[in-house]
């Protein structure tokens, strides 16, 4: 961990411009805790990815209180390239005033760099390689900091490091690391599944009742997750063996179906203000 944020911060010293993509859905929980103090000297675009699976009102409200707070802020689908062109402007509007203090300096002309970091899972090899596909050239050899990593020509005027800075999550509060696990940012390995699914089942069944009983055609829902599960696993036929329904087969149904967006589109945290 500290080793991927001293990497982080020997790459920084490289770039004009900071693109932090953050998780639509819980923009609070998939931030780096330690990202305002690594990245304060940079201009700073955040980028709500996974926009098709947040809510259009939520993200709105999250668009809205990001720029309060000072930040260059937009809603990215990365799967239907949502928003997509408007991250190389935006991010030559925040270089700007960098590039032409350098040249009032004296400096020569150059085009302005960026680097995209986040946590895991949000979406950042898929955002360099869709801004990479869109238009651009490897700019040859002009090394970046670790091994291989190469600076990516995107326009005249803008180049990006093709390697993501990785930081890691916070993981000590609970409600943090259950909406990391809920929406993939944590590996299935360091969490009971059952468990998380059985949070997630019951905060659905509370906040979004209709889309849970349309999705598994109940009638009702009752409160405890064992007993949603229940009826989960005989709507959808889930039986082991021996005939008994199989609650762990519905806990990962729910997850699954969670993480596609088959509940609807759900952002799990709100601004405070
Ligand atoms: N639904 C949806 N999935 C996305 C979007 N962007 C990325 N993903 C998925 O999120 C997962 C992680 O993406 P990846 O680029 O590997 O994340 P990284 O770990 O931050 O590099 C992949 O399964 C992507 O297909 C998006 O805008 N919408
Ligand atoms: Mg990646």
């Amino acid at each position: 961990m500290a080793k991927a944020k001293r990497l982080v911060k020997e790459s920084l010293k490289l770039v004009d411009v900071v693109i932090e993509v953050l998780d639509a859905r819980i923009p609070a929980s998939s931030r780096n805790p330690d990202i305002n103090e690594i990245a304060a000297q940079k201009p700073r675009l955040i980028v709500l990815n996974k926009y098709d699976l947040a809510n259009p009102d939520s993200t709105r409200q999250w668009l809205r209180a990001l720029k309060k707070s000072g930040f260059s802020a937009v809603a990215v689908d990365l799967i239907k390239g949502r928003g997509l062109q408007e991250v190389p402007t935006l991010v030559r509007q925040l270089a700007a005033a960098r590039i032409t203090s350098l040249e009032l300096a004296g400096r020569r002309a150059r085009a302005a760099r960026c680097i995209v970091l986040g946590i895991p899972n949000v979406g950042k090899s898929f955002l360099i390689n869709k801004l990479i596909s869109r238009r651009a050239a490897r700019t040859g050899y002009k090394p970046g900091v670790t091994r291989g990593q190469q600076w990516i020509r995107l326009s005249d005027n803008l180049e990006l490091l093709d390697t993501p800075g990785i930081l890691w999550p916070r993981l000590e509060d609970p409600k943090t690391a259950f909406l990391l696990a809920v929406t993939g940012a944590i590996k299935e390995e360091v969490f009971s599944l059952y468990e998380v699914a059985g949070q997630l089942i019951v905060l659905l069944a509370e906040k979004h009742p209709e889309a849970v009983m349309e999705r598994y055609k109940l009638q009702f829902l009752p409160e405890d997750a064992g007993e949603l599960f229940r009826l989960i696993g005989i709507s959808r036929g889930f039986i082991g063996t021996g005939g008994s329904i199989d609650l762990s087969k519905a806990a990962q149904n729910v997850m699954k179906e969670f993480r596609e967006g088959k509940f609807g589109r759900i952002t799990l945290e709100q601004p405070d203000n």
